[in-house]
């Protein structure tokens, strides 16, 4: 083995690219803003400047490790440049924190709280506010940019997008969609994963709690929450419980305290996609015509289809989304309730902001969802109103919809919509037949996964992608007759909704929790296919008769 020496303790290198990553191993938190693992480096902060035992100076991001190398993370002379690093950024940065939205998750405010930034020696340039609010997903603010271009790299490199990218040089330098033009009116899908990298509060989720607690105060109107496979597995860290732990049981707790009325889950919704989808696959199966087949259960890559490729949209299913699907079924079950009803969707995601305002999903100029709120948001609510929500006791979502399957759980991470489905199509409904799936690779949380199955006596090929610039290389190779696949599992975010940009941003190893509290749930269930859930069977003996294809599907190329 080969080691370097990191204040004076040898610390091994094992295949890093760069010495910031065998820093951070060996205990030190060097501080970056425009460092991410799984983006191209850019160095631009400087930030995680070391010495070296000559004292020269280097960016840990872009040097690479060699052995026998001495560094040292903590001098006089580093402390002073990195303080003035952070000095010249507050010199050009809005200082009014208590009423940013980023207040408390900002790295700016952090690193200056960090090395004790008491005062500014510079005089104060920051321009006004500069926002554009034209996406119902994210909201940017000119003026709080850093240019770290973590935003710009995520989106082109990651989303294979590039809805936005630098503009003009100088002092006048900034990030911004091409020609200045308000993002909505772009090719961004609204995947917010620029949000998630922003480290200050120049991209945010829009934030819709407001409105909510509007309604959740008006006694004429009945509100009642769905909560997305995701949300259970995301928010308890914030909340002084584990990364990945499933707090589904405190969540529907903390939101009847907080006034909401009904409470249920989009796992329900996911066990009516499974069987919507796994028909629609088999009926294509056997007709042979717009295969692959790909999903349509996430909204950025729906709309990322829609621009980029339109010749796909016949390829993808008609199924509305599981949080669609439910929506749809609860408006129709409150039909004739004498109080207005508001649906709220409770998501791990931005673009499900936009697909809520989408056109097909409006029906006499009411939406089927009427908010979506991300789990930060949540979060931010059950703060407002006080809910110690490490010590709230657990409950039950409610009837009539009280029941979900393992299946629709594992929705929440790449790979569960497969899984879903095949549990669905197979004969073979034995307990070892599900562990048997669960190893064909579908599980993992790899960028491209690929399987295959029999079915009818033929072999079913399968791909799950996740990320879009995966997606991208993967149509192409689709396109070109290198691949043929007969089911395709997009979803935009890279590991699936368990790592959406409405969760807390988790980079690196931290999703694997989340994965592992997913697969746990479903463990824990006592119902594992989508099929076996007695409200589905109800709901298509009951609400659903002659309304099948009105409630659960969708064509999106009206
Ligand atoms: Fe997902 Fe969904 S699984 S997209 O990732 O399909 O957002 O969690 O709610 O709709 O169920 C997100 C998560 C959902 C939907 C479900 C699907
Ligand atoms: Fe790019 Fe997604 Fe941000 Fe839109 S929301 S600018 S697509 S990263």
């Amino acid at each position: 083995t080969e080691f370097m020496i990191i204040d004076n303790m040898p610390v091994e290198i094992a295949g890093e690219q760069n010495i910031l990553a065998v820093i951070r191993k060996g205990g030190i938190e060097l501080p970056t803003f425009c460092y991410y693992s799984e983006l191209s480096v850019y160095g631009a902060c400087r930030m995680c400047v070391v010495e070296d035992k000559w004292g020269t100076i280097h960016a840990a991001c872009s040097t690479p490790p060699k052995p026998g190398m001495e560094i040292r993370t903590n001098t006089p002379r580093l402390r002073k440049y990195r303080k003035m690093i952070l000095e010249l950024l507050l010199s050009n940065h809005c200082r009014d924190c208590t009423t940013c939205e980023k207040n408390g998750k900002c790295k700016l405010q952090e690193l200056a709280r960090r090395f004790g930034i008491k005062q500014v020696r510079f005089s104060n340039t920051a321009g006004d506010a500069d926002m554009d609010t034209s996406s119902l997903a994210i909201v940017r603010d000119k003026s709080k940019c850093i240019l770290c271009g973590d935003c710009v790299r995520v989106c082109d490199e990651v989303q294979n997008v590039g809805a936005i990218d630098f503009a003009f040089r100088g002092s006048r330098m900034c990030v911004s969609p091409a020609f200045d033009e308000p993002i909505a009116n772009t090719n961004c899908v609204g995947c917010g994963q620029c949000a998630a990298v922003c480290p200050t509060g120049a991209i945010v989720v829009r934030n819709d709690t407001a409105k909510l607690w509007q309604e959740i105060s008006d006694k004429d109107t009945k509100v009642v929450v769905q909560i997305a496979p995701a949300v259970r597995v995301g928010i308890g860290k914030e909340l002084g419980l584990g990364e990945g732990e499933n707090v589904m049981g405190r969540i529907v707790a903390a939101l009847r305290r907080m006034g909401v009325d009904e409470v249920f889950d989009t796992s329900t919704g996911a066990d009516l996609t499974v069987l919507e989808e796994a028909g629609e696959f088999m009926f294509r199966l056997e007709s042979g015509e717009k295969l692959p087949l790909f999903t349509s259960c996430c909204p950025a890559w729906v709309r990322y289809a829609e621009l980029n490729h339109p010749e796909l949209m016949e390829n993808i299913s008609t199924c509305r989304s599981p949080m669609q699907m439910f929506a749809a079924v609860l408006k129709e079950q409150y039909r004739h309730s004498h109080r207005r009803v508001v649906v709220v969707a409770v998501m791990p995601c931005t673009a499900k902001k936009q697909e809520a305002a989408r056109e097909e999903f409006i029906e006499d100029g009411v939406r089927y969802v009427d908010y979506v709120i991300s789990t930060q948001e949540l979060i931010q609510m059950i703060k407002e109103a006080g809910i110690v929500f490490a010590e709230i006791e657990p409950e039950a979502v409610d009837m009539p919809f009280g029941t979900t399957s393992g299946a629709g759980v594992i929705f929440g991470v790449t790979g569960g919509v497969t899984e879903a489905v095949i549990r669905r199509i197979s004969d073979d409904k034995s307990v070892s037949s599900l562990r048997a799936i669960a190893f064909t690779g579908v599980r993992g949380l790899e960028g491209v996964k690929e399987t295959s199955l029999d079915f009818a006596g033929r072999e079913v090929k399968i791909a799950i992608v996740s990320g879009l610039k995966n997606a991208a290389q993967l149509l192409k190779k689709i396109q070109k007759g290198e691949k043929q696949y007969d089911f395709v599992e997009v979803m935009a975010c890279p590991g699936g909704c368990i790592c959406g940009a409405g969760q807390p941003f988790i980079g690196g190893e931290g999703k694997w929790n989340r994965s592992a509290g997913l697969y746990e749930a479903d463990r824990m269930s006592n119902i594992k296919r989508s099929e076996e859930n007695p409200v589905i069977m109800a709901l298509y003996g009951g609400l659903l008769k002659g309304k099948v294809h009105k409630l659960l599907h969708v064509d999106y190329r009206r």
